[in-house]
């Protein structure tokens, strides 16, 4: 009786496991990543107002591969096109937008600044161009997928730390409406199959909040060893609702916030206990009546001015505050 009894804990022990591996594994190639709730990146036609919610028109965002997959993989670009379902239209339909995937050395943001793509200045592109193409307005590629690929870990940038890097520059290269798009990187080109233990990262996220005043969406910053404090900087927040930052000991502290066609930036002391570990950026929508088409620019920096990655998959899970934990750190 016992060994049965043993036999069926066991069994479901497993299968918890499976199911848990498996949540982690199937979505943690999205970008923008499952537990973000972020429906859309966004990068408008550089002819584009600012005022629209995109500073630069450009987006730059790396996919780090693990050293020990040996397979072939795809870059997937979800309604690449800017026309019909999902964009900002503004005026005719004219907004063109390059995606250009690069491998090769150069592309590592830690060793090469510009290739970070704060600013499309400088060496942004650095590394070699491995695929390319601009999309208009095509009713082919609306509301669906276009794959890059199939590409071998081996034409990354190889990193020690975080494996094969690839990057990928969304670039409205003319035109003023809004493109917006999603990425997965998968093993197949036409369905959505995730790579075990890859991530993906940006050093400045510009996307699109939800048409719906209870929507929060996140994003997760990793503080690396020896972080003091970061500096926050929002744009074109249209002053909508709050933006909270939650951590393991912070229970959430507002930043400035920034209304229309501006930058807000403010600073934030960093905890010993939130070292390597991720904060948790909440957008919290205005509750009185709904802010439409908010798009919005954010990006971190430590105090040495070196941008924070934020990832798609958060690096030791989201964040979850813990009271016991807050009182005994900042207590000291
Ligand atoms: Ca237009
Ligand atoms: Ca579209
Ligand atoms: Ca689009
Ligand atoms: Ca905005």
């Amino acid at each position: 009786m016992m060994i049965f009894l043993k036999k069926i804990i066991y069994t479901c022990l497993i299968t918890i496991l499976f199911l848990m591996s498996g949540r982690d594994v199937i979505y943690s190639q999205a970008v923008p990543g499952q537990d973000e709730n972020i429906q859309f990146l966004v990068t408008f036609g550089k002819q584009g107002e600012t005022s629209w919610g995109d500073d630069d028109f450009s987006q730059t965002w790396f996919f780090a591969v693990p050293k020990d997959f040996k397979g072939r993989f795809y870059i997937r670009v979800f309604d690449p096109d800017a026309g019909g379902e999902n964009d900002e239209q503004k005026g005719e339909w004219d907004s063109r937008t390059l995606f250009s995937v690069y491998g090769g050395k150069g592309v590592d943001p830690e060793v090469n600044d510009d290739s970070r793509g704060i600013q499309p200045t400088g060496q942004y592109k650095s590394g070699t161009l491995l695929a390319s193409r601009t999309f208009g307005s095509e009713r082919q590629y609306d509301n669906k997928y276009y794959s890059f690929g199939p590409f071998n870990p081996a034409e990354g940038d190889y990193s020690e730390k975080w494996g094969y890097i690839f990057k990928v520059i969304a670039d409205g290269v003319s035109g003023d409406d809004g493109n917006l798009y999603r990425y997965f990187l998968s093993r197949e080109p036409n369905a959505d199959v995730p790579i075990e233990g890859a991530n993906a990262f940006t050093y400045e996220y510009t996307f699109r909040m939800w048409n719906n005043t209870k929507s929060i969406s996140h994003i997760y910053p990793f503080i690396d060893e020896g972080v003091v404090y970061v500096k926050q900087k929002n744009f074109d927040w249209d002053d909508d609702g709050t933006i909270l930052v939650v951590s393991r000991v912070r229970k959430g502290i507002t930043v400035p916030i920034s209304s229309e066609n501006d930058w807000a930036e403010s600073r934030i002391r960093v905890e010993p206990a939130e070292i390597n570990s991720s904060l948790d950026f909440q957008f919290h929508k205005k509750q009185e009546f709904l802010v439409r088409n908010n798009n919005v620019v954010i990006s971190l920096e430590n105090q040495r001015g070196d941008n924070l990655k934020f990832f798609s998959a958060p690096i030791g899970g989201v964040p979850v505050y813990d009271p016991k934990i807050g009182v005994r750190q900042i207590g000291k």
